[in-house]
């Protein structure tokens, strides 16, 4: 039977850390003017912080601490993508006409599984969770279908948790590589995520509850649709009635993302349909 991981922030954080540094190893060169005009902008803007608040030595000695745990649980992963990356993805894809995106977050995984247009994600024999017929179709901006296009799609289980960052769970678990059909057309069953909350006993923890935040993101599947000659679409969506599409801590929503399934005719789950529409290179 199935039952509920503990999944700490340091297992979590350390995986998610060990995973950047595997898929980001590159240097970039950026040049020096920019570089130093960035930084510069930076840091004047936590001094004027410092000046217009009256920030204390205790609490820049509490901050300096805080900065050092953050990197000891290998949150930066998790910091940067809750609180940093919504805006590099507003900028990045300022100029697309197709599907909007959303960021992708810190549990990708490249290399899942290939599945065929019509698959069901690997899962647990007693997978708990509503299941989810999850179909639709990939095209250009001017409508045509794209055969063969990529649909990575990974999610959190019924309890909130990712295969690869939890304890105990399938090491492909809810991930897979969908290759879309002729039409373009990919039909994929699946269960419907639990609503996820970001560890709560690490160092982006301790902010939240210092801060008087909350932890949660609401439920979600993430996505990755590519095709040759096409801008990669990063996605997540999200389900219409859900406590937090109003308050995600990482910032993530847009209303073009909110999906609704209805329940099936045949009474095994729902079903929803989604099209994705790809910006030309
Ligand atoms: C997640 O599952 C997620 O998608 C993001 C953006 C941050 C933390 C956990
Ligand atoms: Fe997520």
């Amino acid at each position: 039977e199935v039952t509920e991981v503990k999944a700490t922030a340091a297992e979590s954080g350390e995986k998610a850390t060990e995973r950047f540094i595997e898929n980001h190893g590159a240097n970039l060169e950026t040049p020096k003017e920019r570089v130093s005009q960035l930084a510069t902008e930076v840091l004047t803007a936590v001094h004027d912080l410092i000046r217009r608040h009256k920030v204390t030595y205790d609490e820049y000695q509490a901050v300096k601490g805080w900065l050092i745990q953050v990197g000891e649980d290998g949150e930066w992963p998790l910091f940067m993508d809750v609180w940093v990356e919504h805006v590099v993805e507003e900028v990045a894809t300022d100029h697309r006409e197709g599907s909007k995106g959303s960021i992708e977050g810190p549990y990708y995984v490249p290399g899942s599984p290939k599945l065929a247009a019509a698959c069901t994600l690997p899962m647990r024999e007693d997978e708990p969770g509503t299941p989810l017929l999850f179909q639709g179709q990939v095209t250009d901006v001017s409508g045509h279908a794209l055969p063969g296009a990529k649909i990575e799609l990974w999610h959190a289980d019924d309890f909130g948790f990712y295969s690869q960052y939890a304890p105990g769970l399938p090491e492909w678990n809810l991930r897979g590589t969908i290759i879309t059909d002729d039409n373009g057309h990919f039909e994929i069953n699946t269960i419907q995520p639990a609503p996820y909350q970001i560890p709560t006993d690490g160092s982006c923890g301790r902010l939240i509850e210092a801060a008087g935040w909350h932890a949660w993101r609401p439920a979600h599947l993430h996505l990755k649709v590519s095709s040759p000659g096409h801008e990669l679409l990063t996605a997540q969506l999200y389900f219409q009635g859900d406590e937090h599409l109003e308050d995600d801590i990482a910032t993530a929503v847009k209303p073009e993302l909110i999906i609704a399934p209805s329940p099936k005719a045949d009474g095994t789950g729902n079903e929803v349909s989604y099209n994705f529409t790809l910006d030309p290179l």
